[in-house]
């Protein structure tokens, strides 16, 4: 197919979108309601270009090119009218970027700001429009702020197409239109799972997490308060990224000099906890392979995951682990265990997670957790806080964390990237069944990015048939093949966020797959850096059994390690 983009001539062997072409040919169209993993929209119009022998403009994303098309994608006719574009959509809903920029959550990664200097916005001849709606704050882990909400659908088709949760939608027409929950009931009253899936998505402001930084500095100034904080396996392959440095590069030790300079007690690893959940979720499933229990196992870590079965599978809730996620065994254990050998109260111990994921503020306060865990906060608003203290993260002496909850295994480390609670649950299942050592530790097979993978392992003669599940639409998929009886398998991973944690609702803005393969990358090198490999041989894990817990599935276990759900 021949076509001419700005007067030159291309060939192209697909009958592919204007938009994509204009790509291949180097060419930069400006978009807002476009986006890589969704299907194209074509609302926001500001991709529209020029064709020749056509009336109107077209826009990019959602035309095809044809034989012996003529595009003019920047003319004077197209340059004016995207400014126009760009004019009403600041104006409207009230967006006045004079006046909240500098408070915006966006301050700073604002892609509606960006968008405006490519086209060349240098005044808003409209007044800004208010729609007049409430922020929504009913939500543990996320805020909508409707008037700076441009209806670009984004988050809508993320819910829908991506997570296949559908609890966003359109309400009205025209100059109306607003994104909603149902019956405008609010985030926290509709099946929404907490992932931020919609977060990641939204090019304004309109959409961030419920911020905890304030709860947290007032416990770090509290001097009868003992505080200390857990972070999660993906925060460390991801938090540099806020400080312009590339994707993948791991900011473990400095992150830990980091926390210690805001004024945390002590600095632990939540890589410890997943190494603790290892052997208990191994061994439960042991338990249940031999005894007839049900199965397939199903992984119980990744909170919105837990929200989406418990909402729209309950008839699974059996197959669900009935172990609590690292991020509330490691509360349980740092607010019993670790607090006697402090002789402090566990009224004077202050938990806080730096977590990857926005559904970990909600699952911090689901009743069974029993607030075990304080306060939750994500990668951005750990990286907010190193920026307010000043601490230049990338230069800071590195420093480890404390011991003994800061101690890991490579396997606690790859709990991060989907695939990861899998591969460590079967390098410890494989010694514990066995009895042999395992001599190859990496599990190829079920590394890597793709929604849905599956494979066979073969155990003292077992053929075991598992599957690694990522994104909820992807959940759905394989639930249903499941329930068809499509599917036989003996014990899958499901992560709610695509790519797992490194691409959870609380990481750096962009996270796209290029950026996720980096992220992912980091977790494998940060396992092959480690001298323990398997959780099972991390000592202080041994020695938390020895003088705490007795052995994996005892009472005491139960008691702190395991949970139930709601049907
Ligand atoms: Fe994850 Fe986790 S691996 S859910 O993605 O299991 O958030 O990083 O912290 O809890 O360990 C998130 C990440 C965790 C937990 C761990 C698990």
């Amino acid at each position: 197919m021949k076509v001419k983009i700005n007067n030159r001539e291309y060939e192209f062997d697909q009958e592919i979108s204007i938009l994509d072409a204009t790509k291949k040919a180097h060419i930069k169209i400006p978009t807002l309601c476009y986006s890589e993993k969704l299907e194209p929209f074509g609302s926001c119009r500001l991709c529209s270009v020029e064709i020749k022998g056509e009336r109107t403009l077209k826009p990019a994303c959602v035309t095809k090119i044809t034989d012996g098309m003529e595009i003019f994608t920047h003319s004077q006719r197209v340059r004016k009218t995207r400014k126009t574009i760009m004019e009403l959509i600041i104006a409207s809903h009230g967006i006045n970027c004079n006046l909240n920029c500098l408070t915006c959550s966006k301050s700073g990664s604002c892609e509606i700001k960006e968008v405006a200097e490519e086209i060349g916005v240098t005044e808003i001849r409209v007044p800004p429009i208010s729609i007049g709606l409430p922020e929504d704050r009913s939500s543990y882990s996320i805020v909508r702020e409707p008037q700076k909400c441009i209806v670009c659908n984004r988050c809508v088709r993320k819910c829908s197409e991506v997570q296949s949760v559908n609890i966003l939608t359109i309400a009205n027409r025209g100059p109306d239109t607003y994104v909603t929950t149902f019956m405008d009931k609010g985030m926290g009253n509709v099946d929404c799972t907490n992932c931020g899936q919609c977060i990641l998505e939204c090019p304004t402001g309109a959409l961030h997490e419920v911020y905890q930084m304030d709860q947290v500095w007032a416990a770090l100034s509290d001097e009868s308060k003992y505080v200390i904080v857990q972070t999660a396996p993906a925060v460390r392959v991801a938090i540099a990224e806020e400080f312009g440095a590339e994707p993948g590069k791991i900011a473990t030790k400095q992150m830990v000099a980091g926390l210690r300079l805001l004024g945390f007690d002590k600095v632990f690893d939540t890589n410890f906890a997943a190494d603790l959940t290892i052997m208990e979720e191994a061994n439960e499933f042991i338990e249940r392979f031999k005894n007839n229990g049900k199965l397939p196992l199903f992984t119980s870590c990744s909170p919105g995951w837990v929200k989406f079965l418990e909402h729209n599978y309950p008839e699974f809730i059996d197959n669900l682990s009935s172990c609590k996620s690292p991020q509330q065994m490691f509360g349980a254990i740092a607010k019993t265990y670790y607090a006697n050998k402090l002789g402090i109260s566990k009224e004077d111990m202050v938990v806080v997670s730096v977590m990857p994921c926005t559904a970990k503020k909600f699952e911090r306060v689901r009743p069974e957790m029993k607030g075990d865990v304080d306060y939750v906060l994500t990668t951005r608003e750990l990286a907010k806080m190193f920026k307010l203290a000043g601490i230049d993260l990338l230069n800071v002496p590195q420093e480890e964390y404390d011991e003994p909850l800061g101690i890991s295994s490579g396997a606690g480390a790859i709990f991060g990237a989907t695939g990861g609670v899998m591969e460590a649950a079967l390098r410890t299942a494989y010694e514990v069944i066995t009895g042999k050592e395992l001599e190859k530790l990496d599990f190829e097979a079920v590394r890597g990015i793709e929604g849905i993978k599956e494979a066979t392992v073969e155990i003292d003669g077992i053929n075991l048939k598992v599957a690694i599940v990522n994104g909820l639409g992807n959940a759905r998929k394989v639930l249903e093949m499941i329930k068809n009886g499509e599917k036989e398998l003996q014990f899958v991973e499901f992560m709610a966020c695509p790519g797992g944690c490194i691409g959870g609702g609380g990481q750096p803005i962009p996270t796209n797959n290029e950026i996720l393969l980096k992220r992912m990358q980091a977790i494998y090198e940060v396992d092959r850096s480690l001298p323990i490999r398997k959780s099972h041989e991390n000592p202080a894990i041994k020695t938390l059994y020895k003088e705490f817990l007795e052995e994996p599935l005892s009472e005491k276990s139960h008691e702190l390690l395991h949970t139930t759900y709601l049907a």
